[in-house]
């Protein structure tokens, strides 16, 4: 059985907890490897080694780093084949998405934060000063220190490096806790880096679980200087009251019910096939996924009949099935938590379009963790499935009349990560935009990035914003200098 172990200060250590989990399956719960639980001692040694890698990484210059960066993504490129299966296997999501999005974005992620370190500049002011000779203030960025990288299941090597490529890219040193659902990748990358010339101590991963575990030990650990953390709005609340005694800075993107907003002038091509992959992609496990649907009263039958074809095409399967296009949830619990919602719906009157339960599954892999597509109509917003996040390949359809009900419908949920409005209307368009509270809105389109762009969400989906130069606000800290002249 192939085992998966910590890695800390540039080597692979078995934890001194002595104890290793099953990293499970999900497409029939075979046991894939068993991984080594990181003990409290583990913890504190990958953050000590963090501490003295960051003296060395710190001292290089920006060139330096970059240079080894570009080194890390060439890498992931080069063993590509070797990261898709692994995260294939610990997600059972289709092979044509991780290869078109997981690991061509762990890649992108270092890419961008290599050549983007060295090219942004703070800012400057010459000041006034009462004897007439004036000053000088400019601000620099040093590094936080160490970061503790807490990420989820869904996206494992798209999210987590997402956090660590900034983090180096700033002169960071980072320990990583994978979610013990996909320790794979993680593991994996830490080869990439020594082959890379990453300085020893730089990069570390820790394996476990959230409390009384690894993730619980990495966020009270004195030595931690800010977390940054994806996962579940009630995991960032525990993680932001660890961190609070010490004053650790966070950074959190959090859970979501996103809206779609479909307006009858749409295209409707463009927003069914928009709205397929918003829905289903990845299994509905996607932070950034709708599952609430807005449709225009005019349109609202066909939408729905169009949505209900395309959802019941859609061929479900295990990765490396030619033509497959979703894969299981990503555990059975996470599919009783589902399929709980499914139940819920029905009680509560949901009219079921489609779905609402468990595929029939070929073979060996009825043990997986498999579910319908599913969309209901008949909801409106007393619906638990209109309200709280399912985390998986479902939604309610509702019809609107104007815009005002539907903008105030839209915000209408303690989230605010995502919207997708579809309109030909461009005035109505921007007008619709910039009255959705969440923090990321598209237009006639879903999860097309720029890795420039801020990235984050309002209300319980999160606090504070990632990509471009907003990682940099927080992977550094600014200091003033003032020069008297
Ligand atoms: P989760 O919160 O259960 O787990 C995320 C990570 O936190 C895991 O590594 C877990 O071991 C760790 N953890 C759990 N409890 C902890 C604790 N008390 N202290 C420290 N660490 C702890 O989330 P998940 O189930 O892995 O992921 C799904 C959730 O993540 C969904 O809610 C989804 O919306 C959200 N998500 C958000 C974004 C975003 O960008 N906003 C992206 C992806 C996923
Ligand atoms: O694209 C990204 O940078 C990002 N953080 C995506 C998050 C997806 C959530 O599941």
């Amino acid at each position: 059985m192939r085992k998966l172990l910590n890695f800390i200060n540039g080597r692979s250590v078995e934890g001194r907890k002595n104890h290793f989990f099953n990293n499970l399956n999900p497409v029939d719960g075979s046991v894939l490897s068993v991984v080594s639980e990181a003990a409290v001692e583990d913890v504190d040694a990958a953050v000590k080694a963090a501490r003295e890698g960051q003296k060395l990484w710190a001292k290089m210059s920006n060139a330096e780093r970059s240079a080894i960066l570009h080194k890390v993504a060439d890498g992931i490129d080069a063993r590509f084949d070797e990261f898709l299966e692994a995260e294939c296997l610990d997600t059972g999501k289709p092979r044509s998405l991780a290869a078109h999005i997981d690991i061509p974005r762990g890649a992108a992620n270092f890419r961008i934060f290599a050549d983007l370190v060295g090219n942004v500049a703070t800012e400057a002011f010459q000041s006034p000063t009462p004897d007439g000779l004036g000053a000088i203030n400019y601000a620099i960025r040093a590094p936080k220190g160490v970061i503790g990288v807490i990420s989820p299941w869904n996206l494992p090597l798209l999210l987590m490096t997402w956090k660590v490529a900034p983090a180096l890219a700033c002169g960071n040193a980072v320990v990583v806790k994978p979610s013990e659902e996909t320790p794979t990748t993680t593991t994996l990358l830490g080869e990439v880096m020594n082959a890379a010339g990453v300085p020893h101590g730089v990069y570390n991963v820790i394996h476990g679980f959230g409390p009384g575990s690894a993730g619980e030990f990495l966020t009270l650990h004195p030595g931690v200087d800010a977390i940054t953390f994806t996962g579940e709005t009630r995991t960032g609340a525990a993680i932001m009251k660890a961190c609070a005694d010490d004053i650790r800075d966070i950074s959190f993107e959090l859970g979501g019910k996103n809206p779609a907003v479909v307006f009858a002038d749409c295209d409707m091509d463009k927003a069914i096939e928009g709205t397929v992959r918003s829905v289903f992609a990845n299994c509905g496990q996607v932070c950034l996924a709708t599952e609430r649907v807005y449709v225009e009263r005019p349109i609202f039958d066909t939408f729905v009949a169009r949505l209900k074809a395309e959802a019941e095409a859609i061929r479900i399967g295990s990765s490396f099935e030619p033509g497959i296009a979703m894969g299981p949830l990503i555990s059975k619990e996470h599919q009783q938590k589902v399929l709980g919602y499914y139940r819920r719906a029905a009680e509560d009157g949901a009219v079921v379009v489609t779905g609402g339960g468990v595929p029939e599954v070929a073979g060996d892999r009825t043990d997986g963790a498999w579910v319908q597509p599913t969309i209901w109509t008949g909801v409106d917003h007393s619906h638990t499935i209109m309200r709280e996040e399912v985390f998986g390949p479902c939604c309610g359809i509702m019809p609107f009349d104007s815009e005002d009900e539907v903008v105030a419908l839209a915000n209408d949920t303690e989230y605010g990560l995502a919207c997708s409005i579809w309109t030909e209307n461009l005035s109505r368009a921007h007008r619709v935009a910039a009255q959705i509270d969440c923090g990321l809105t598209w237009v006639n389109s879903w999860f097309l990035r720029d890795l420039r762009t801020p990235f984050g969400g309002s209300k319980k989906s999160g606090i504070g914003r990632e990509g471009g130069v907003h990682s940099l606000e927080f992977y550094t800290e600014l200091r003033n200098i003032c020069i008297k002249l």
